[in-house]
């Protein structure tokens, strides 16, 4: 099995990677070492950034995951800065931003960062369209997952495996796994 090291501080994406690159013949093993966030507005330069910073810090190949949601009737926030705003204002307040709006469209991004010390990051991504849902609803998985809604289900009432199926991360990663099976 190859073994690739995610350099992340969130547990919940280790065992939804882990359930997707298992199957596909890939080990997951999570160094929480951290990496400089850049304050940039695309997910890919933050996660292309990380990927080769943890790759040279740790001399070894690395994987990292950068992922937001875009609100459309918000002009895409909070994106990229989707963890601070998950700290600051959190799910309920966001709800009632959105309380007028009547476009609640959404999107969820992931951006797979991979690099080699001394080499340039790669980078692969994924997402998936829904809605922002008008309450909270589903106690499963993590962070936005309970008013990420995609055909009027939550990633919050949905399982792993469920979630796993259509999510922004998943699309990603089976992108990344497609390509290290060609040899890389
Ligand atoms: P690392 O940077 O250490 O990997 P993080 O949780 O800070 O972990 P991100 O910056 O990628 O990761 O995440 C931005 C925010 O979006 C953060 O609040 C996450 O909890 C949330 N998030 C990321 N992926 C998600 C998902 O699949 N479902 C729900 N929320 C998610």
């Amino acid at each position: 099995m190859r073994k690739i090291i995610f350099v992340t501080g969130n547990p919940h994406k280790v065992i939804e990677a882990t359930g997707i690159l298992a199957p596909l013949g890939i080990e997951i093993v999570q160094n929480n070492c951290g990496y400089p966030e850049l304050q940039e507005d695309g997910l890919a330069a933050i996660a292309s950034f990380g990927a080769k910073w943890a790759a040279n810090k740790l001399n070894c190949e690395v994987m990292v995951d950068d992922s937001g949601i875009f609100i459309e009737g918000l002009s895409g926030f909070p994106g990229p800065y989707s963890a601070y705003v998950a700290k600051t204002l959190g799910n309920e307040r966001i709800i009632k931003l959105m309380e007028r709006e009547s476009n609640r469209n959404a999107v969820f991004k992931c951006v797979i960062g991979y690099c080699r010390p001394d080499e340039e990051a790669l980078v692969f991504s994924g997402e998936v369209k829904g809605k922002i849902a008008k309450s909270i609803r589903g106690n499963l998985g993590f962070g936005y997952d309970p008013i990420f809604e995609v055909d009027g289900v939550t990633f919050g009432e949905m399982g792993d495996e469920e979630k796993n199926r259509i999510s922004h991360r998943c699309r990603a990663l089976v992108k990344f796994a497609t390509w290290l099976k060609d040899g890389k």
